[in-house]
């Protein structure tokens, strides 16, 4: 029987639903994912496609769920759970790639892929078979692509691309829009989609906590989306937001790259 509170109801508020993988350290794959929509007020559902046995140094071990139970994450919580963005982030298999992309046929939401193919821990996730399946059944299903420089360079075959170039270059294979993340000190991320194309500037911080960043970054994208954003002002806002998450990183957590604090914990130290 659901529980029912006898109390006034409360405001809608607003789901993302994360596919991705799990890393045991906590700050990157579902984990980042739950905290940096956690942090503008989103919640977070998730359907677990790997497992990692991974800390802030790098990846030991790591499991594939089988799709079949992925597909039962999936549609268990779609049976129940209005859903109002997706991220697709950590998929392993171009047999885990094609099952999401035949589920999300006739959904209507707003799809964020994170092609994750390279780490900040510098862990490769994925082969060829799934590159390519990204590229052809993925991509043109997403509503913006998140890749970092170098998997975008990955995804359009050119390795000396610009983070420009390479943005440009997937709108014009078909992908609606494209934010390409630089990380590091200097510069910013780019941004193309059918209309513009444009540095998205930001703060440079290397402080040694980039661990997550890119998860949190494109959690974040689907978080603004599923509050209602346009996806420009959505990849801009989780840009600025992403910068603050790194400077703030958690510098006393592990002894390698150490995670993004998208929740801001200094902040919420009861003592
Ligand atoms: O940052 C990308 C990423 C995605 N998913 C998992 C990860 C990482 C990076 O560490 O561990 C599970």
């Amino acid at each position: 029987m659901p529980h029912c509170a006898d109390s006034a109801p409360t405001p809608r508020i607003p789901v993302g639903l994360t596919i991705g993988s799990s890393d045991s350290s906590g700050g990157a794959g579902i984990q980042g994912d739950i905290k940096a929509m956690a942090s503008i007020g989103c919640y977070t559902a998730t359907a677990i496609v790997g497992v990692t046995a991974q800390n802030t140094c790098g990846v030991s071990d790591r499991f594939t769920i089988s799709v079949p139970m992925m597909l039962a994450q999936l549609d268990t919580v779609c049976a129940d759970i209005d859903i109002d963005a997706i991220k697709i982030g950590t998929t392993w298999s171009a047999d885990h790639i094609t099952a999401i992309a035949d589920w999300l046929k006739g959904r209507s939401v707003p799809v964020v892929v994170d092609p994750v193919m390279v780490t900040a821990a510098g862990a490769s996730l994925g082969d060829r078979r799934a590159i390519s399946a990204l590229r052809r059944r993925l991509l043109p299903l997403a509503t913006i692509v998140t890749p970092n420089l170098e998997e975008a360079r990955l995804l359009i075959g050119s390795i000396d691309a610009t983070p420009r170039q390479a943005a440009e270059q997937l709108v014009a294979s078909g992908v609606s829009a494209v934010i390409v993340t630089c990380g590091g000190p200097a510069g910013g991320e780019w941004y193309a989609d059918t209309e513009s194309s444009h540095e998205v500037s930001r703060p440079g911080h290397w402080t040694g906590a980039e661990h997550g960043a890119g998860c949190t970054h494109s959690a974040l994208i689907t978080g603004f989306l599923a509050l209602g954003m346009d996806v420009r002002t959505a990849a801009e806002t989780a840009t600025a937001h992403t910068a603050a998450a790194v400077r703030d990183g958690l510098r006393s957590v592990g002894q390698g790259v150490h995670p993004v604090d998208a929740l801001n914990l200094a902040s919420r130290r009861l003592s």
